[in-house]
Order: C-alpha cells, then structure tokens, then sequence
C-alpha cells in the first residue's frame, strides 16, 4: 500500500461567503465526529492546527454584486497563508470549512505549491453546484457561489489575483463531479470556457464507476490532486446538514466509490470539507457521514479483493 503523508487538519470557522448562517460551526462538527482521531486510526500522521482567526460575519446585503468581498478576501489571504505553510513542509492540508468561498484560498495556496514544484493540478469538484457565478450574474451576491470562476480568472482582483497572478486555474484543470444545480448566467458562462462537468445526469446514464475513470484519467507521478469537496454534492436524504440542499444527489454507495476511486489513484495533495452546516444537521449525522468518506478518501475501503 501507499505510504501517505502527514495530514494538517485547518479549521476555517466562517460563513462569511454563505446565503445561510452556520457553516462556520462545520470545523467542530467535524472534530466531534471524530475526524482526526479516524484517520489516526489508519495509520496516518494527523496534526490538528486548530482555527484560523478572521473578522466576524456582518450579514450584511451584498454591494455591487458581492456580499461581504473585504471579509472574504481577508479570510482568504489567511487559508492561503495557512494551507501554503502546510504543503511547504511536505504535509496535507485539509480544510476543515467554512462555506465554499474559502476554496479561492486553499486552491490559490495549492496551484502555486505545484508550480514551485513542477507538477500538474487536477482539480476535482464535488458539488451540486458549478459555483462559476460572477457580480453581473449571480442571484445572491453570496461569494460561495463563485470561486470556481474567481479561480479561472473571472471575478473580482482582490480574488482573482489572490496569488498574485490571474487566472490561477485554466478551466481545463478542473473536473466537477455532482452537478445538478446550475443558474441561467453561470450555465452560459460555465459552457463559454468549456467546464469539465459530470453532471447528475451523465452519472446516472453512466455510472460513478465510468465517471470517475473519466475524471482520474491520465494522472501520474507528476500530478497533484485536489479534491474541493462541497457536501451538498450527496443526497440531501444521507446528508441535511448543509445550507443548499438540492435533490438527486449521490447516494451513499455512489460517495464511497466515488472517495475510494480517488484513493485508489494515489494522487490525492490536499483536501477542502466545505459547506457542513451543523445547524442544519439531524444529531450530527452529515459530520459522522462526512468523516466516513474522508476515511474512504485516504484508502479505507470496503472491498474484499484486497
Ligand atoms: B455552494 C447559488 F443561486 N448558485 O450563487 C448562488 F442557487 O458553495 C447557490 O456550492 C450557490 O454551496 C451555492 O447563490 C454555493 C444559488
Ligand atoms: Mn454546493
Ligand atoms: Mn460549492
Ligand atoms: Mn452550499
């Protein structure tokens, strides 16, 4: 088997990108589901950094199309700080979130760790959403709907240029795996720079197993993967406890395979759990659920062959 590396658990207590309060209680949710100790169990080295700090959610309206944009990009520079940190000592940083917006960060902190190293970014995001919104489209403002299209380029400077360059991601980087809730706006720009969507639909003509071998393909010892995970990307029947449920989601079996083809490619750099809204939650049963595929994620596995 693969000797993994060091894992760094990052609390990012905030839903200042959000349309719903309560995600920023998603880092504890997790810990008292017992993610550190569950992968501890497997063997890996886990350090729980604890949370990072950032300004308090105003719930203000949004201004010229973005609700919040000075919070947000704060909290942003900070994960980015934070997960650079984690990959520059060789470790794995998961994220625990936090609302989605947050990826802008993570996935900035990540791209640029590749190109120091000269290896190949594969994103893989698992959402029901595209979150490819912008201020001239968006129906919220709320900035969890945007950090794919931020990270391609199309968004506001302070966060398109968070890295110091825009675009931080070509589109052609990025596989979305669950989507099955797109806005008018975003789905003309989603098609315009040509998104790699796997959509609900594809995944039911097909199978998560074809999928996922379409998405996986082609990586190699160059390759660093990161999984962007938004847990409204699975049934809203196996999984409540976030702010956008939307039906016809993944179901359990369809998750793990999916977590488990992920480990089987043996690519897997760095991690985000976003959008777990404990105030939604039924008795913390989407955190126990959440921390049953991140152990998937990282190689438990319920074949029997092995
Ligand atoms: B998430 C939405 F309008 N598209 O932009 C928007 F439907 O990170 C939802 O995927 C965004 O949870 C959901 O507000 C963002 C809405
Ligand atoms: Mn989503
Ligand atoms: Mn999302
Ligand atoms: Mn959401």
């Amino acid at each position: 088997m693969q000797k993994l590396p060091p894992i760094s658990l990052v609390g990012v207590p905030t839903d200042i990108g959000a349309g719903h309060r309560g995600a920023s209680m998603g880092p504890e949710a997790l810990r008292v589901a017992g993610i550190g100790e569950a992968l501890a169990a497997r063997g890996l080295d886990v350090v729980d950094r604890g949370n990072l700090n950032g300004p308090f959610n105003p719930w203000q309206p949004p201004v010229d199309g973005y609700r919040h944009l000075p919070a947000v990009v704060a909290w942003n520079r900070t994960v980015m700080q934070a997960v650079g940190t984690e990959l520059a000592h060789g470790r794995v940083p998961i994220l625990l979130g936090g609302d989605h917006c947050l990826a802008i960060g993570s996935i900035t902190a990540v791209a640029r760790h590749c190109r120091e190293q000269g290896k190949r970014l594969t994103v893989l995001w698992l959402d029901a959403h595209a979150d490819f919104n912008t201020s001239t489209v968006t129906p919220s403002g709320n900035i969890h709907g945007m950090p794919v299209a931020c990270l391609c380029g199309f968004g506001p400077h302070e966060l398109t240029e968070l890295g110091g360059s825009a675009p931080t991601l070509t589109p052609d980087r990025i596989r979305q795996i669950g989507i099955r809730s797109v806005d008018a706006g975003e789905k003309k720009l989603v098609h315009d720079v040509g998104l790699d969507i796997y959509d609900m639909r594809y995944i039911d003509e097909v199978g998560m197993r074809r999928v996922m071998e379409e998405a996986l393909l082609n990586l190699g010892a160059d390759d660093h993967l990161h999984v962007s995970f938004d847990i409204d990307f699975l049934d809203p029947a196996i999984a409540p406890g976030v702010g956008t449920t939307i039906p016809g989601g993944p179901t359990y079996r369809e998750a793990q395979l999916c977590m488990e083809m992920i480990a089987d490619s043996g690519r897997l750099g760095s991690l985000d759990i976003m959008e777990l809204n404990p105030a939604l939650d039924v008795r913390n049963q989407t955190a126990l659920l959440t921390v049953d595929l991140v152990e998937s994620l990282f190689g438990k596995s319920t074949l029997m062959r092995d």
